[in-house]
C-alpha cells in the first residue's frame, strides 16, 4: 500500500479498535486508491480520505421491548450516518444477532461508494440492531420495531436519512417501522423509508431489485466476455430476499441455479431450484433449507463442506460477509467457475478475491453488483416526491439501465487507470472520486 494510505489506514485501525469488518472494508477501498492519490493531490490536501473514513454521525441507543411471555428484553440499536455529500444518508437496517458497531460501519462505508455508483442523489448510511427476529412472533417483531422507531424517528427524514431493509428486515418490518414513524410524527412522510408495500407508497420492483440487478450485472459481465447465461450452472448462497430474486432472474435469463443455502446448510437440486417451493419454505413458513430438500424429489441436503463445493460456471454469494474464503475460492476456480459476483455485502474475503483474480475468474464486487436494491430505493424516493407510481415494466427497465451503466462505469474507470477488466478497482475509484469531488466542492464540513 502507498505509504500515505498506510499511515491513514493505521490511524483508522487505532481510532476504531476491534471493528474488524470496518477495517477490512476500508482496506479494500484503500487498495484501489494509490493511483488516485497520485493523480489528485487535492484530495490529500483537503484531508478527504481521512474525512471519508469518519462517519458524520453515529447513533447508538437502547431498545427495550416486552416479549410474549411478558419478559422485558433489551437490544442495542444503531444508525451510522456516514456521508451526505451526494444526498440524504441512505442505506438499510439489519436485524441480526451479529450486529455491532463494526458491522454497521463497514456497511455504511461500503454504502457511500455504492450509492455514488448508482449516479442517483443519495449519501451513505446504515443501521440495525442485534435483535434476532428468528423464532419471534409477529407481535414481538412489531413491538420491537415500534420501540426501535421510538428513538430512530428523531434522526431520520426525507431530506435527512432514509433507511430501508437489509438482512432480517423486509416488508413486514418496514411496515411496522413506518406505522410507528407516522404515529409519532403525525406525518404521512412516504419518503422517510423505502421498501414500503405497494399499497402504501412502495415502488414496483423494489422487493426484487437487488437480486434482479445482480443478475443484470452478471449478464453484462458475461456479455463482455462474449458469453451469456444460456446453459450456465449457477450457485447462489443464501435464500433470503437477495438470493430468491437472483435465482428468479437467472432462470429467466437462461441459467440454472443448482444450489442455495441458509445459515443451517445448503441444498443441491440438479433440476434447478424450484422457486415456488423455496418461497413457500423461506418466505411463508420462515422455515429451514432442510424443509426444501425434504419436499423436493431429487434434491439433496449438502452433508459435507460448503455450498462452494458445488461446481458451477457462476457463483453468487448472497448471504453474508466473509462467507466465501480462500479455500472456497480455490475450489471454485479449480472446478471451472468463471464469474463470482456479490449479492451480499463483502461476502468474499480479501484473500479469496486475490485468488479468484489470479486464477482469471471475473470478480464483480458487491458495491457495484448489488447496487440495484438501493438504486430502486432511490427510484422509490423519486416517485414519493412526485406522488407518482410507475409500472413494473418501466421500473424494471430503469433498473436494468442503471446496472448496465454501473457495469460500464466500472470498466471505463478501470481502463482510465490502466487496470483493464478489474471491476473492483473500477468500482472503488469511480465511487470514491464522485464522493470526494462533492466533498471538495462543499468545503470543510
Ligand atoms: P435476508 O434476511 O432476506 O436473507 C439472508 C440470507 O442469508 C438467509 O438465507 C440467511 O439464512 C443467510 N444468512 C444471514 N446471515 C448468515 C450468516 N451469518 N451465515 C450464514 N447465512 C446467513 O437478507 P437479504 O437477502 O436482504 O441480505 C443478504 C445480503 O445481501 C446481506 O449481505 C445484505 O447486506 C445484502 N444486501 C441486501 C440488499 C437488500 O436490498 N435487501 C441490498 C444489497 C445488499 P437464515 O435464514 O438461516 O438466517
Ligand atoms: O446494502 C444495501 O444496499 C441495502 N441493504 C439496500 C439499502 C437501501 O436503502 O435500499
Amino acid at each position: 500500500m502507498d505509504a500515505m494510505l498506510q499511515d491513514l489506514f493505521d490511524d483508522v485501525v487505532e481510532r476504531n479498535a476491534g471493528e474488524d469488518e470496518f477495517h477490512q472494508a476500508v482496506r479494500e477501498v484503500f487498495d484501489s486508491l494509490a493511483l488516485v492519490v497520485r493523480r489528485h493531490p487535492e484530495y490529500a490536501e483537503a484531508s478527504i480520505i481521512r474525512r471519508i473514513c469518519e462517519p458524520e454521525r453515529q447513533i447508538i441507543f437502547r431498545v427495550p421491548w416486552v416479549d410474549d411471555a411478558g419478559e422485558v428484553r433489551i437490544n442495542r440499536g444503531f444508525r451510522v450516518e456516514f456521508n451526505s455529500a451526494l444526498g440524504p444518508f441512505k442505506g438499510g437496517l439489519r436485524f441480526h444477532p451479529s450486529v455491532y458497531l463494526g458491522i454497521v460501519k463497514f456497511l455504511g462505508f461500503e454504502q457511500t461508494f455504492k450509492n455514488a455508483l448508482t449516479g442517483l442523489p443519495i449519501g451513505g448510511g446504515k443501521g440495525g440492531s442485534d435483535f434476532d427476529p428468528k423464532g419471534c412472533s409477529d407481535g414481538e417483531v412489531m413491538r420491537f420495531c415500534q420501540s426501535f422507531m421510538t428513538e430512530l424517528y428523531r434522526h431520520i427524514g426525507e431530506y435527512t436519512d432514509v433507511p430501508a431493509g437489509d438482512t432480517g428486515v423486509g416488508g413486514r418490518e418496514i411496515g411496522y417501522l413506518f406505522g410507528q414513524y407516522k404515529r409519532i410524527t403525525n406525518r404521512y412522510e412516504s419518503g422517510v423509508l423505502t421498501g414500503k408495500g405497494l399499497g402504501w407508497g412502495g415502488s414496483q420492483v423494489r422487493t426484487e431489485a437487488t437480486g434482479y440487478g445482480l443478475a443484470f450485472f452478471v449478464q453484462e459481465m458475461l456479455t463482455a466476455d462474449g458469453a451469456s447465461f444460456d446453459g450456465t450452472r449457477v450457485v447462489v448462497s443464501g435464500s433470503g430476499n437477495v438470493a430468491i430474486h437472483a435465482i428468479e432472474k437467472v432462470h429467466q435469463l437462461g441459467g440454472t441455479v443448482v444450489a442455495c443455502s441458509d445459515s443451517s446448510g445448503y441444498v443441491v437440486d440438479e433440476q434447478g431450484i424450484d422457486l415456488a417451493l423455496l418461497r413457500e419454505v423461506k418466505e411463508v413458513e420462515r422455515g429451514r433449507i432442510a424443509d426444501y430438500a425434504e419436499r423436493r424429489d431429487g434434491a439433496e441436503l449438502g452433508r459435507d463442506g460448503s455450498i462452494w463445493d458445488v461446481s458451477c460456471d457462476v457463483a453468487l454469494p448472497c448471504a453474508t460477509q466473509n462467507e466465501l474464503d480462500a479455500d472456497a475460492a480455490t475450489r471454485l476456480a479449480k472446478a471451472g467457475c468463471r464469474v463470482v459476483a456479490e449479492g451480499a455485502n463483502m461476502p468474499t474475503t480479501p484473500e479469496a478475491v486475490d485468488l479468484l483474480q489470479e486464477a482469471g475468474v471475473r470478480y464483480g464486487p458487491g458495491k457495484a453488483a448489488n447496487a440495484g436494491g438501493v438504486a430502486t430505493s432511490a427510484l422509490e424516493m423519486q416517485q414519493n416526491a412526485s406522488r407518482a407510481s410507475w409500472t413494473f415494466e418501466e421500473t424494471e427497465e430503469r433498473l436494468e439501465r442503471i446496472m448496465r451503466d454501473i457495469h460500464s462505469l466500472c470498466l471505463t474507470t478501470a481502463d482510465e487507470y490502466d487496470l483493464p477488466g478489474n471491476y473492483a478497482d473500477g468500482a472503488n475509484i469511480a465511487g470514491f472520486t464522485q464522493v470526494a469531488d462533492a466533498m471538495l466542492a462543499l468545503g470543510v464540513v
